[in-house]
């Protein structure tokens, strides 16, 4: 008699893409993540009980500031660019927000949309959704990536962290960078 095959566990199905950096080695930006999480551990979470969430780039995401939007970024509703309010010249920008999930709400769906000016590494809950590749593709800020990540998310606490990029060094005049997101989140009618 044949025995029966074992069944290899199930593989989530993420949108996690491998091997690719942003120029920095995975343990690097993994630290950057840990680091940035640690600083923002006195936030006090955005509480999400509501059936259908937005929460955009803005003034309240932790180190991040408004900036103007470049006329070739793709404009983003309810999302405005930011870079990191430390040093707007930065080449980087490290930017989070930390939010919480009703408990007694199922997530039904989320997404998040991404515009970047140059390329990003894009962790949430310490699992890395984007790790793009050093690159100058307008397509990054026009028109932006959409990204399924209700597989991401969990109800209660929830952590978002970009590490945006600029290409080629110094954010200027000469070289814009900037970066909107903005997550869309469903969540259930209550359960019981
Ligand atoms: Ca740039």
């Amino acid at each position: 008699m044949k025995s029966a095959r074992p069944r290899s566990a199930t593989i989530p199905k993420k949108a996690v893409r491998q091997t690719k950096s942003a120029g920095l080695p995975k343990s690097k930006v993994m630290s950057l993540y840990r680091a940035q999480v640690k600083q923002m551990r006195n936030e006090k979470p955005v509480l999400i009980s509501q059936t259908s969430t937005i929460i955009g780039t803005d003034n309240s995401w932790f180190n991040a500031q408004i900036i103007p939007r470049d006329p070739s970024w793709v404009a983003v509703n309810n999302a405005s660019y930011v870079w990191y309010s430390g040093n707007l010249n930065s080449s980087n920008a490290i930017i989070s927000k930390t939010f919480t999930l009703a408990l007694n709400r199922n997530i039904l769906a989320s997404t998040l949309f991404l515009s970047v000016d140059n390329y990003a590494v894009v962790i949430i809950n310490g699992v890395p959704l984007l790790f793009d590749g050093p690159t100058t593709a307008t397509s990054n800020f026009n028109p932006g990536r959409t990204f399924n990540i209700r597989t991401f998310l969990r109800k209660g606490r929830n952590d978002i962290v970009i590490i945006a990029f600029n290409d080629n060094g110094a954010r200027s005049q000469d070289n814009p960078a900037g970066v909107a997101a903005r997550l869309n989140i469903n969540l259930s009618a209550i359960q019981s």
